[in-house]
């Protein structure tokens, strides 16, 4: 009897002492202002938000936690960590839950047998204690990732104190995107731009939940990208560009770097091999391929519409399966973009009958075709994708045939279009495309008769006649391609111009952390630090 209620004694002291422990160890938050989930800047708008007006507080005994403990899961709980350290310096833990300091918790779930069929949704429950990220697949929770990374309050090392926390407002987000396609495009053969250009690029999109980037490969001013089997394509077409520069490519393993990086980031690399036409810099190195009779120069000039390759031989055929499987094999993507834009000097019955051939090249190593808005006319299997990007009828084809779209319309979302006169860079052929102008556009309803179920989804392409260098590539990109990334997320409901103005003038402290030099568009309020909640608290 004395044994039992002694031992009894000794396991409420022993619970005691370990709540009070607890009691001590954990810091409470005395004192947190009222918040508000919804009106928090994130791009794009999730589809609901519910504010519960308190928050969840960040500090450096916040473990970070997955479930199940999946290699895919856990790589995005590590993602999510290295950017917490990025944001405000805090090191979080993953994965540790016997670590002693754990007071709140970061949980990454998956879930299973949800009837949320789409691959990219998530849901956030913010609470005092706990952070839960929830989503069927480990893409989803990369998003959501994204969309807590814009709730974190940027924080440097002298001003969190042992008795500060930062806080995350509370309430709930459940998400998906509007559209399957969502990216932006990049023109690596006007002017090239190196793989650590590349990733930078890839880091931002994700940021803003895109999930594709195309890369133009090849163009009448060069070659970029290695082909084994056609070592000149390189050696020789991969040595100029517009302006008389030196060029440059990508060898496969770069190639390859490029796409393990974006695949990280859940992004899917598209590459373009654009044929028959914009095909100078191909025929200057293998001059059999050339189809428009004259003697090949090197083209620096940005002129388009004079070259062709030679539609009616076999060779070039041969030529053509070996680059689409060479570059096929170290793409993991299911699309391969052949072009077929501005072709002007090639035949009409030509054309057609070359992009009817590359299309069985383009299946025979299993990927899908996309080719600009032209390929409509010829006889292409209705798996392949047609890219809008001038003619409206082309795309009203494309529909009928029942293929899907692709909308990079040039008088929105050409991002290589000026702002306005004075704009620095750019061309003008689209017109002049202010920021808001960028925005202000329903993909739905853009073009008569193609509606959301034929749509894809859209693409901002980044045309580099003009831009040299990383710094004039941000200027025409930024800040317009994160207006097309809400554009291609979030629902026409949740978009709108004023409330958007606002939210993209407070990206202005994350692209200065990634020391992005956008253009600072007078038509937005430009935020110089990041609205945060900061709490003190005692023991
Ligand atoms: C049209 S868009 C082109 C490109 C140019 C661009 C410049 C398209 C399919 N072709 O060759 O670089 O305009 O804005």
């Amino acid at each position: 009897m004395k044994i039992t209620s002694l031992l009894k004694s000794i396991l409420i002291l022993t619970a005691v002492l370990a709540i009070t422990a607890c009691e001590q160890k954990k810091k409470k938050i005395i004192d947190f202002p009222k918040t508000d989930l919804a009106k928090e800047n994130m791009i794009p708008k999730p589809l609901k938000i519910n504010a519960t007006n308190s928050a969840f507080g960040l500090d450096q005994n916040t473990v970070i936690h997955t479930s199940p403990d999946s290699e895919d899961l856990h790589a995005v709980a590590q993602y999510l960590s290295d950017k917490i350290k990025w944001h405000t310096q805090l090191d979080l833990v993953v994965n540790n839950m016997s670590s002693s300091s754990s007071d709140r918790v970061i949980l990454i779930k998956q879930l299973e047998g949800s009837d949320n069929t789409n691959n990219e949704a998530y849901e956030l429950t913010i609470s005092q204690d706990s952070v839960i990220l929830s989503a069927t697949t480990a893409e989803g929770a990369f998003r959501g990732v994204q969309t807590l990374r814009q709730l974190i309050p940027e924080i440097s090392n002298d001003t969190l104190s042992d008795t500060e926390m930062w806080l995350i407002p509370s309430g709930e987000i459940a998400d998906h995107p509007n559209f399957e396609y969502r990216g932006s495009m990049l023109d690596v053969a006007r002017h090239f731009f190196n793989v650590e250009d590349v990733k930078k690029y890839i880091d931002l999109l994700a940021y803003y939940k895109m999930n594709t980037l195309h890369l133009h490969l090849t163009d009448d001013q060069g070659w970029r990208i290695e082909i084994k089997s056609w070592p000149k394509l390189t050696e020789i077409g991969g040595s100029s560009e517009v302006g008389g520069g030196p060029g440059g490519f990508y060898t496969q393993e770069d190639y390859k770097d490029i796409v393990a990086y974006a695949a990280k980031q859940y992004i899917t690399i598209i590459p373009e091999v654009d044929m028959p036409g914009h095909t100078n810099a191909a025929s200057l190195a293998y001059p059999f391929l050339n189809g428009n009779g004259k003697k090949i120069e090197p083209h620096t000039g940005i002129e388009v519409g004079f070259s062709t390759f030679d539609t009616r031989k076999d060779t070039v055929y041969a030529f053509i399966d070996d680059v689409v499987r060479e570059i096929s094999e170290i793409t993991p993507g299911p699309y391969f973009h052949a072009g077929g834009d501005e072709s002007l000097v090639t035949k009409k019955a030509d054309f057609n009958y070359f992009i009817s051939r590359v299309d069985k090249i383009v299946k025979k190593y299993n990927k899908r075709m996309i080719g600009w808005d032209e390929i409509v006319h010829a006889d292409i299997d209705t798996t392949a994708i047609a890219q809008f990007w001038s003619n409206e009828e082309n795309a009203k084809i494309a529909v009928e045939k029942g293929m899907k779209v692709i909308l990079a319309p040039g008088k929105k979302a050409y991002l290589d279009m000026k702002y306005d006169t004075v704009s620095q860079y750019g061309l003008h052929w689209a017109g002049y495309i202010p920021v808001d102008t960028a925005y202000i556009w329903t993909p739905e309803k853009y073009i008569k008769g193609i509606n959301k179920e034929h749509i894809l989804g859209i693409e901002a392409p980044l045309w580099s006649e003009t831009i040299t260098n990383m710094e004039e590539l941000e200027y025409l990109a930024f800040p317009r391609v994160i207006g097309h990334a809400e554009l291609g997320w979030s629902t026409e409901e949740n978009r709108n111009w004023e409330d958007y103005k606002v939210r993209v003038g407070n990206q202005a402290p994350y692209l200065d952390k990634m020391n992005v030099k956008y253009y600072p568009s007078k038509l937005i309020d430009w935020k110089k630090s990041k609205h945060t909640y900061k709490t003190i608290l005692k023991d």
